[in-house]
């Protein structure tokens, strides 16, 4: 299921709300400071302990981490880090697609049922923000598409079923929510789901 809301991200009592945070995960401007605020010096503290990757990475980018939310009512914050607008010649489309298939995932293997994104990299990091929201919905609806294929499929393949049929109640999908800050990121979002642009 796939929503669309206008507000602050921080607000959002989900199983995990994403951050458009930076590769070193200390925090920032924009959503990234507005998090960090919100959830307390525990969540700075908890990104301190992600192991580096390198020096001053602990996240590259397209990759994603996760944390508890601390005093957000989001029980977790996923962190992923959006490409840095380059005019599109230095393979930022797929790096964002990458942030939206590893938060997803991650979000998946952490039993989240609900989750919040931002518009990753449409910031501080000018991305053009409806090429980046094209890419957000294509691969929220590919990855919700091939997630509730695998329910499917793994209920149905219960041994106990009779003639293959599960008898267990469908798993709940997952809900993704896309949090718009503005009202013309929200009309962006709402024309894509309906299939206008
Ligand atoms: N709730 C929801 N969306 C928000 C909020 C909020 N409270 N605040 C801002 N936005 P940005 P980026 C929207 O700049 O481009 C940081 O310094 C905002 O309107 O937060 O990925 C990091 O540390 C925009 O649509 O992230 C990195 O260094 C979207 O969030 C860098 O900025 C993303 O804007 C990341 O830049």
């Amino acid at each position: 299921m796939i929503e669309i809301v206008q507000g602050d991200i921080t607000e959002l009592a989900v199983d995990a709300i994403v951050n458009a945070a930076n590769e070193g995960m200390l925090g920032g401007g924009g959503v990234d400071g507005a998090i960090h605020r919100a959830a307390g010096r525990a969540l700075f503290e908890a990104c301190f302990r992600v192991p580096e990757v390198r020096p001053g990475v602990r996240c590259p980018t397209g990759e994603a981490r996760i944390t508890p939310g601390f005093a957000l009512p989001a029980k977790s914050v996923i962190h992923t880090v959006g490409p840095v607008w380059c005019g599109g010649t230095r393979g930022e489309a797929e790096k964002l697609a990458a942030c939206y298939r590893n938060s997803l995932a991650l979000a998946a293997e952490n039993g989240c049922k609900s989750i919040a994104f931002p518009c990753i990299s449409t910031g501080i990091y000018g991305y053009p923000k409806e090429e980046a929201a094209k890419i957000a919905v294509r691969e929220v609806k590919a990855f919700l598409a091939a997630k509730n294929a695998k329910d499917a499929e793994e209920e149905g393949a219960c041994p106990h079923a009779p003639n293959g049929r599960a008898r267990t109640p469908a798993a709940p999908q997952m809900e993704v929510i896309f949090c718009c800050f503005s009202e013309w990121d929200k009309r962006v979002y709402e024309m894509l789901l309906q299939g206008v642009k």
